[in-house]
């Protein structure tokens, strides 16, 4: 651990002495203004302002609560996580941190760029062992109920790795207006790598499937964050012809390592191309259920939109609102990052990733001239169902002056990203529009 972290960890525990539950909490679960797009430290956490502007504040005490460095006001210095790398902080209890563009220009998303969304606060790491953990099935449409150690599991099924791409429902959302509730992702809660792990439905099928089951539902070992054991943070699920399909994976590793602990140590459920939301982290119980799961934010208006399309700010009632199932065609330009300059004359080399939910991208194609004229990009074919898919392409800028970069993916149903931030919904989800760069030509 680096020596400041190392610091603000022995600060705020000397903060939190008479508070035996924050005391508990993980060194970076403090309050933070939810709505303060940067998510920044209040007062109270001094030290861990002085880690983020990188030295110390000699009139901290001055310093008014809540208030943004002009240091940082508009960079996206990220804040440290250990086992991440350059992550953007959002907030910080629960813990969601954003990656940038250029971060996502691997082939493969490594494990530290891998985005964080918490609804809760992640079990303690010194409370996990990998060779004690256990998964329960169970449920009213489970024919015979049982549980197994991870161990066990790993011995008993057939193990699988795919490329799946996960991406959070709410990723995009900042772009609303009026502004939706909620982490105000710009476009960086997405990320995708190799899952190894065995399939949900081998596991399923041994434990037996009633003839009326519809759903399945997932518990993890996160908790609620008031503290309160009788509620859980998020309990999600997926109808039973997505949980039986082959990319479903029960996994415990990626990109050949442990699952980092932020991203659902040692075990979680991956369903690749739904919202992020249905892909259980710390993954310990399983239900085969006999009507759709009705677990905490599977109602209401969590990663639900509206049936039908309505107006900006509209109040929608619960019953006019839908689930949300695969999502929408998606790409991003991860080189150059924008703002970059550019000499006139040489042709200039674009590249990014694009994704389409449980379809394939068909057709990638980026603009110069803001949506009034696309050519074609070169784009790979995935390396199996639902990862995402690599494309590139190449520019002559016409004369000297200020560009923007307009990628846009369609899919294999000839849906394309629109250009502006689609159909409003209440908490701002399903935002495919196209991302832009900034190009300055010299
Ligand atoms: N147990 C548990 N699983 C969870 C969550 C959570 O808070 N707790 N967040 C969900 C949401 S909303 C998303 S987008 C993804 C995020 O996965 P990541 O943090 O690994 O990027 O995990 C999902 N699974
Ligand atoms: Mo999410």
């Amino acid at each position: 651990m680096k020596k400041i972290e190392k610091e603000l960890e022995v600060g705020l525990h000397q903060a939190y002495e008479n508070d035996p539950i924050k005391a508990d909490m993980d060194v970076f679960d403090r309050e933070v203004d939810p709505k303060s797009r940067r998510g920044f430290l209040k007062k109270s956490s001094l030290l861990a302002m002085a880690a983020v502007v990188g030295s110390n504040i000699p009139f901290a005490s001055k310093m008014p609560g809540g208030l943004i460095p002009a240091a940082l006001a508009d960079t996206n210095e990220p804040f440290s996580i250990p086992g991440k790398d350059g992550l953007v902080y959002l907030n910080d209890r629960p813990v969601n941190a954003e990656t940038p563009p250029h971060l996502l220009d691997d082939k493969f998303t490594p494990g530290k760029h891998f985005f964080i969304r918490n609804n809760g606060i992640p079990p303690k790491m010194k409370d996990i062992d990998f060779d004690t953990w256990t998964l329960e099935i169970a449920g009213e449409s489970c024919l015979n109920p049982q549980t197994f150690t991870l161990p066990e599991l790993k011995a008993k099924f057939k193990h699988y790795t795919y490329a799946i791409q996960l991406e959070c429902g709410g990723n995009g959302r900042s772009e609303y207006n009026p502004p939706a509730k909620g982490n105000q992702w710009t476009t960086g809660a997405v990320g995708c790598g190799r899952w190894t792990g065995i399939r949900l439905r081998d596991v399923l099928q041994a434990v037996g499937i009633k003839d009326d089951a519809v759903y399945i539902g997932y518990y993890g070992k996160d908790t609620h964050l008031s503290g309160d054991p009788s509620k859980d943070p998020i309990s999600r699920g997926v109808p039973m012809d997505k949980a039986l399909k082959d990319e479903t994976l029960i996994a415990w590793e990626y990109e050949g390592e442990d699952i980092p602990y932020y991203n659902g140590y040692p075990l979680r459920l991956v369903a690749g191309g739904w919202p992020g939301s249905t892909s259980g982290k710390w993954l310990s119980k399983i239900v085969i259920r006999n009507k759709v799961h009705d677990g905490t934010k599977m109602g209401g208006q969590s990663y639900r939109v509206p049936c039908n399309p309505v107006a900006p700010g509209t109040k929608v009632p619960d019953e006019d609102m839908c689930i949300i199932e695969s999502m929408p065609v998606k790409s991003l330009i991860t080189y150059p990052k924008s703002g970059v300059t550019h000499k006139l004359g040489e042709s200039f080399s674009f590249r990014g990733k694009a994704w389409a939910g449980e379809e394939e991208v068909k057709e990638m194609d980026i603009s110069i001239d803001f949506g009034a004229t696309w050519q074609k990009a070169n784009l790979k074919k995935p390396v199996n169902r639902l990862a995402w898919q690599e494309w590139e392409a190449s520019v002559k800028f016409p004369k000297k002056g200020y560009y923007e970069v307009w990628a846009r993916a369609t899919d294999s149903n000839g849906e394309a990203q629109p250009t502006i931030v689609p159909g409003w919904n209440p908490r701002g989800y399903l935002n495919n529009s196209c991302h832009r760069i900034a190009i300055q030509v010299v």
